[in-house]
């Protein structure tokens, strides 16, 4: 009750919020709260919706693949988690709309402040076909790839199929993110450029997440690694736990440092991320932490070169098809 004194009750508002969504999709201009109306203050104006690839009510977010300029482009939206910080704003500056009240329990739609009711958004654009499967919610298989298995069917399959590492090289040659860069070691060879992923919005530490990418061009995954890059990972190690101890005051026994195999991109790069946070891609089927591989490295030169290797593949990824052709699956 007490809280119902600052209650404000949207029901005095002559349109539904159904009524209002029917509106806006037959006229995106009619409404005096759509800011950016137009191509060049909002790239996303027009976006022509072909499919929904996927969508998650418990993550909050929903992949969308259309058109954008007749160009074909996925949007990734996400709900951003709630901050502590923002919590007085929240309290004290929302809108509130009572759902329903019992006994000692209430519900409510709270309406916070627009700053604070963002939504995270990733646009890929042109998408190829390749980044429209790879986020459709598809059956995922377990393959092992031997050392042979790899030479013979997967590295052939991704010199031909990979994604563009464009978006690398433009880090590494500060034509891209230049200002978001946490750390650098310029050394062309063990050398590497620390900064966030771009799925970490560095408005919260639960989630971070950074990202370390080697200087060198040469190294594709984890499978090309020997003895030879020890240097360059224990570097890596080193100086991005104590950048990012020193930026945001999270030590390292705090961190999960780990690299995927397979990876979306080869260019060997390493993932930084809050111990705490279930980031997509970390289980025990994708992920390798750093400190395992040292010591891999460290005890067999060779390791990655000739042991096994499981991974999950999506079902209509070609590279399955070429495992099942070559009768390993
Ligand atoms: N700073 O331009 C970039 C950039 N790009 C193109 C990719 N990354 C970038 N970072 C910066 N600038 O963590 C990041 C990616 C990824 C890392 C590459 O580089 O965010 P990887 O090669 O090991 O590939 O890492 P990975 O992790 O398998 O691919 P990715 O893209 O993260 O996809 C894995 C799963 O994460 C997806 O299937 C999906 O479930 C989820 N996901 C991907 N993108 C998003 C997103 N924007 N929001 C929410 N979930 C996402």
């Amino acid at each position: 009750a007490e809280s119902g004194k600052r209650d404000v009750d949207f029901a005095d508002r002559n349109e539904t919020d159904a009524a209002k969504a029917k509106r806006l999709k037959n006229d995106p201009n009619s409404d005096q709260d759509n800011h950016n109306n137009s191509a060049s203050e909002n790239p996303l104006f027009g976006f022509k919706t072909t499919t929904v690839l996927r969508d998650s009510a418990r993550e909050k977010n929903m992949f969308v693949h259309g058109k954008l300029n007749d160009q074909d482009a996925v949007i990734i939206l996400e709900k951003t988690p709630i901050r502590e910080d923002t919590l007085l704003e929240i309290f004290n500056g929302s809108r509130l709309k009572l759902d329903m009240r019992n006994d000692i329990y209430s519900t409510y739609q709270l309406q916070p402040p627009a700053h604070l009711n963002e939504i995270k958004t990733t646009v890929v654009c042109p998408a190829t076909e390749k980044h429209v499967k790879k986020y459709l919610r598809q059956e995922t298989y377990l393959v092992q790839e031997t050392g042979e298995d790899y030479r013979s069917i997967t590295l052939p399959y991704i010199q031909s199929q990979s994604f563009s590492v464009q978006w690398v090289y433009n880090i590494l040659e500060k034509k891209a993110e230049a200002e978001r860069i946490v750390y650098e070691d310029p050394d062309q060879d063990v050398g590497f450029v620390l900064l966030p992923d771009f799925k970490w919005d560095q408005k919260q530490l639960d989630d971070l997440h950074l990202i370390a990418i080697v200087h060198r061009r040469d190294i594709k995954s984890l499978r090309d690694l020997t003895a030879l890059h020890l240097p360059s990972l224990t570097n890596i190690r080193k100086l991005g736990e104590e950048s990012i101890l020193k930026r945001y005051g999270v030590a390292a026994s705090k961190l999960k440092v780990y690299l995927h195999y397979q990876p979306s991109y080869y260019h060997l790069h390493i993932h930084f991320n809050a111990l705490s946070y279930e980031a997509p891609g970390c289980g025990v089927e994708h992920a390798h932490l750093l400190s395992d591989v040292i010591q891999n490295l460290q005890a067999d030169s060779q390791y990655y070169h000739s042991r096994s290797l499981s991974f999950p593949l999506r079902a209509d990824e070609g590279l399955l098809s070429k495992f099942k052709d070559a009768g390993k699956l």
